[in-house]
């Protein structure tokens, strides 16, 4: 039985340490963090076979933020599983730090692929995918994907090898929040249909609510089990999510709140300031 509330918890205490995080460090991408906590938060609290005291297990699953810029989602949560303390979330984006604004596999633990160039993670999932079955691991590639990044080429290729390698150990998750750095998908770079484009490409789809942490595990159950298709979950999701002025705000994308917002943020997210 999964224990759908403690979920939630856990996705509002990651939302809270983002966004100071990001205060603290007065620059990040909060916007795209927000959308994808509570998938982030179903891989790492329910989904992937994963320890963090042996983060370099070769059966382990993984997990690649293609998206690489939403850093300050992806650390809170290693930092809520317990990979590293959360007093280490306070030097984000610091000189020196192992917590820099895009991921580091060479300096953090728990990072599986230096992601932040768009479309790079996806291809290098693909990689990781055929490695694992070349070595017969169980392993399970996840791998979230922006919906302005689907306009890269290379997002193209790989779903076409992934299909074409029948990749059932890669699951891809599309962060389709509708927005990107400065505006809508429609105004940028119109990425509709997204599901059928990934079906025509050979692969298993499913769409869901990505804030419904009910549909988020069915999903991620489905796709685990999938044995030789790659599998897409395009998840529906707010940019911002949480923060009332930042949903759906394209603004939000890569700033910092001032110590207002910031306070702001945290009674949104019912917290305190001061823990
Ligand atoms: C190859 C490449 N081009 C441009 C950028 C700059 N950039 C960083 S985030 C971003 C927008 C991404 O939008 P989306 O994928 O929708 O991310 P999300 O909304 O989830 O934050 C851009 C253009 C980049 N990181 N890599
Ligand atoms: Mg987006």
């Amino acid at each position: 039985m999964v224990d759908l509330d403690f979920l939630k918890q856990k996705a509002n205490a990651i939302r809270l340490n983002s966004i100071k995080a990001v205060y603290l460090a007065g620059s990040g991408h909060p916007g795209g963090a927000l959308s994808a906590i509570d998938i982030l938060t179903v891989l790492y609290f329910y989904k992937m076979n994963i320890d963090p005291k042996r983060p370099d297990l070769p059966e382990r699953d993984r997990f690649v933020l293609s998206k690489g810029h939403a850093t300050p989602g992806l650390y809170a949560t290693l930092a809520e599983r317990g990979y590293f303390p959360k007093e280490e979330l306070k030097t984000f984006r610091k000189l020196g730090s192992s917590l820099q604004g895009h991921p580091d596999m060479q300096r953090l633990p728990g990072v599986e692929m230096s992601t932040g160039s768009l479309g790079q993670g996806f291809s290098a999932s693909v990689g990781m995918a055929l490695a694992a079955r070349l070595d017969k691991r169980p392993t399970h590639i996840y791998t979230m994907i922006g919906d302005g990044e689907m306009q890269e080429g290379l997002v193209w290729e790989a779903a076409m090898a992934a299909a074409h390698y029948n990749l059932g150990n890669l699951t891809v998750i599309v962060d389709w929040n509708g927005l990107q750095i400065d505006g809508t998908n429609d105004e940028v770079m119109r990425i509709i249909p997204v599901e059928e484009k990934f079906k025509s490409f050979g692969w298993q789809t499913e769409l869901i609510d990505g804030h419904d942490m009910a549909a988020i595990v069915a999903a991620l159950d489905r796709a685990a089990a999938a044995e030789n298709t790659p599998c897409a979950i395009i998840a529906k999701t707010v940019k911002g999510k949480g923060v009332s002025y930042m949903e759906n705000n394209y603004a939000w994308h890569g700033k910092a709140p001032d110590e207002t917002l910031a306070r702001q943020a945290v009674t949104d997210l019912g917290g305190r300031w001061d823990e």
